[in-house]
């Protein structure tokens, strides 16, 4: 008898590697100025948006909880430098984090033993914040994409414009791409989505009759100035379809600008490979007005 081994691969998730997360904790202040150029508020606010909660009330909230990152060897393993980017996101937010001694199991229990109030960990397929006094638990996908949702609004009303009954196209239907669509629905924007498995777009729009399918990405960028770049595909926005007027709001790694794209976009262009999904899980583990 031949046993058949079926590996089943999540699709869509990208997986960080070091060279791409190492200068994280340092490049926080940076990112900050970058994303208050684009959309008028520093992570901490950013993120307090798609938190649902008012920032100023939270920053003096912040340094009551203690976070821990607890590393996982399960599956491909650890990824050198992701616990010390998520700890380094989390104290320039204002939270005492730290990484446990141990991974999996006896870092968890580290966790309950040191009476950390929120924990952090993700294996191959989740990435969780677990508040261990309220019991939310946030999943990284769903604040990625508040948090780079509420990036394109906030940039929208950085230029005087606003995203409601604007339309607007997802890129990518992986787990980012389709709680994007959620975000902006709730925010009134009129959604088109592109995805290259053209059965899986037909059946995410079958489902959601309020989206609109598009056939050809390149017709859709003239058409779309706002952008929620979700695949983890390169190249696929050129320098000639990022029109002057187009914000693209990427959480997509590798993000989907060409170099000459790159070089134009500017403050048009809001990416980054952890913090901000990173910031929105936080914030909404300890806002209990966020359902
Ligand atoms: O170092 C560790 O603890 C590893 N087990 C972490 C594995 C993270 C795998 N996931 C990713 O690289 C990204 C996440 C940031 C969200 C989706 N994919």
């Amino acid at each position: 008898m031949t046993l058949i081994l079926l590996k089943w691969v999540k699709p869509g998730m990208t997986r960080l590697y070091y060279d791409i997360i190492k200068d994280i904790p340092d490049s926080m202040e940076n990112l900050d100025k970058s994303l208050a150029e684009s959309t008028g508020l520093n992570l901490f606010e950013l993120a307090a948006r798609a938190a649902g909660t008012d920032s100023r009330r939270l920053s003096g909230e912040v340094g009551k909880y203690t976070a821990a990152v607890v590393p996982i060897t399960s599956g491909k393993g650890i990824i050198t430098g992701f616990s010390e980017a998520v700890s380094a996101i989390l104290c320039h937010l204002g939270f005492a984090a730290h990484i446990t001694g141990e991974p999996d199991v006896a870092g968890i229990g580290e966790v309950f033993n040191c009476g950390a109030d929120i924990f952090f960990a993700a294996d191959d397929r989740k990435f969780l914040a677990v508040n261990l006094k309220n019991s939310i638990i946030v999943d990284n996908s769903q604040a990625t994409a508040a948090g780079f949702v509420h990036a394109l609004a906030a940039a929208a009303e950085h230029k005087g414009k606003q995203l409601k009954g604007q339309p607007v196209l997802v890129i990518g239907l992986g787990p980012v791409g389709s709680h994007a669509v959620y975000e902006l629905e709730r925010l009134g924007a009129r959604v088109r989505v592109f995805d290259t498995d053209t059965e899986k777009m037909n059946r995410f729009s079958s489902l959601h009759g309020s989206v609109t399918p598009v056939s050809s990405l390149a017709e859709a960028l003239l058409e779309t100035d706002y952008v929620l770049d979700a695949a983890p595909a390169p190249d696929i926005v050129t320098g000639e379809q990022l029109r002057p007027e187009m914000v693209v709001s990427c959480p997509g790694v590798p993000h989907g600008l060409t170099a000459e794209a790159l070089a134009d976009a500017g403050s048009r262009f809001i990416h980054d490979k952890l913090p901000l999904g990173v910031a929105v899980m936080a914030l909404r583990s300890i806002s209990n007005t966020w359902v």
